[in-house]
């Protein structure tokens, strides 16, 4: 696939474009990572040095794709973090135009807003725009359980059980995308597990992975690229091989006690998935 990844970047460590860059290329894909902030690092460590670009530079960007007649050829659009209603735009804009040359080409959104334990930490207005205009026009979003229920405008506590959270999974496809990843739900496990559930037009897919006592930034970056990368293989081997890989990765990462996720060096387990996971049908 060529994917046109438009996200942040970080000279140190891995989020956004410096999370997603290196695996789907590790798996042989083409990224053609498109800038909205270039930090020093992520935010997480609550101080960074970099720009915010304009969403007229990031438009601009694109617009040098476009010049090499290079935007028809782009087979997936990727997008996480959007830092202002203006890059928002730009995203529309861009997918619009992207399915306008090629009409099979997909649209990846990671629905970026908050989690459960910070809430919502995007600027006002970004999340409605997001719900009311950018993820309707995806083909893939992969929400969080906190990202999820204000997509579906239901409290978050009704997506910790199955059959709210297949609501809310089914309110959010009538909106428009056909496939949603949930990357994290907490409580349909047990204790000591996280799950992930996929659904598409062929069905609902869940897979558990033992729980892990690491808060890192960046995984959900990793875990949408991935998965969009793993796709095209059908949704049930895609969610079996994303909790593979990012399981991994988190694990080296507490094993090494490191801050960054440690993504090269899980590199083996990002090309080869062990698989070790059963995903179930729901
Ligand atoms: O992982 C999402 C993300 C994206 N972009 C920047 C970030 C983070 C998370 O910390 O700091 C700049």
């Amino acid at each position: 696939m060529r994917i046109l990844s438009i996200q942040s970047s970080v000279a140190y460590g891995h989020v956004g474009n410096s999370a997603a860059t290196f695996p789907l290329q590790r798996l042989g894909h083409d990224v053609w990572p498109v800038l909205t902030v270039h930090f020093s690092n992520h935010t997480g460590y609550g101080s960074w040095r970099g720009p915010v670009f304009d969403a007229a530079v990031v438009a601009d960007v694109i617009e040098g794709i476009a010049d090499r007649g290079m935007l028809g050829t782009v087979d997936a659009v990727l997008t996480g973090y959007q830092g202002s209603p203006g890059v928002a735009e730009v995203v529309l804009d861009t997918v619009a135009r992207v399915r306008a040359l090629n009409p099979a080409a997909i649209y990846c959104c990671d629905p970026v807003m908050g989690d459960v334990d910070r809430g919502m930490f995007v600027l006002p207005g970004v999340p409605e725009l997001i719900r009311d205009r950018v993820v309707p026009s995806a083909d893939i979003v992969t929400p969080n359980a906190f990202e999820l229920a204000f997509l579906a405008g239901v409290p978050v506590a009704a997506v910790g059980q199955m059959p709210g959270l297949l609501a809310a999974v089914e309110r959010v496809r009538a909106a428009g995308p056909s496939t949603v990843l949930v990357t994290s739900v907490d409580g349909l496990g047990a204790e000591d597990e996280i799950c992930m559930l996929a659904v598409d037009p062929t069905g609902a897919f869940l897979v558990r992975t033992p729980r892990l006592p690491i808060a890192v930034n960046g995984a959900g970056d990793v875990t949408a690229a991935l998965f969009l990368a793993h796709l095209p293989d059908g949704i049930e081997v895609a969610l079996g091989r994303v909790a593979s890989s990012v399981h991994a990765i988190l694990r080296r990462t507490l094993d090494a006690g490191a801050r960054e996720i440690q993504l090269v060096q899980a590199q083996d387990e990002i090309a080869h998935p062990a698989n070790e996971f059963a995903v179930t049908r729901i």
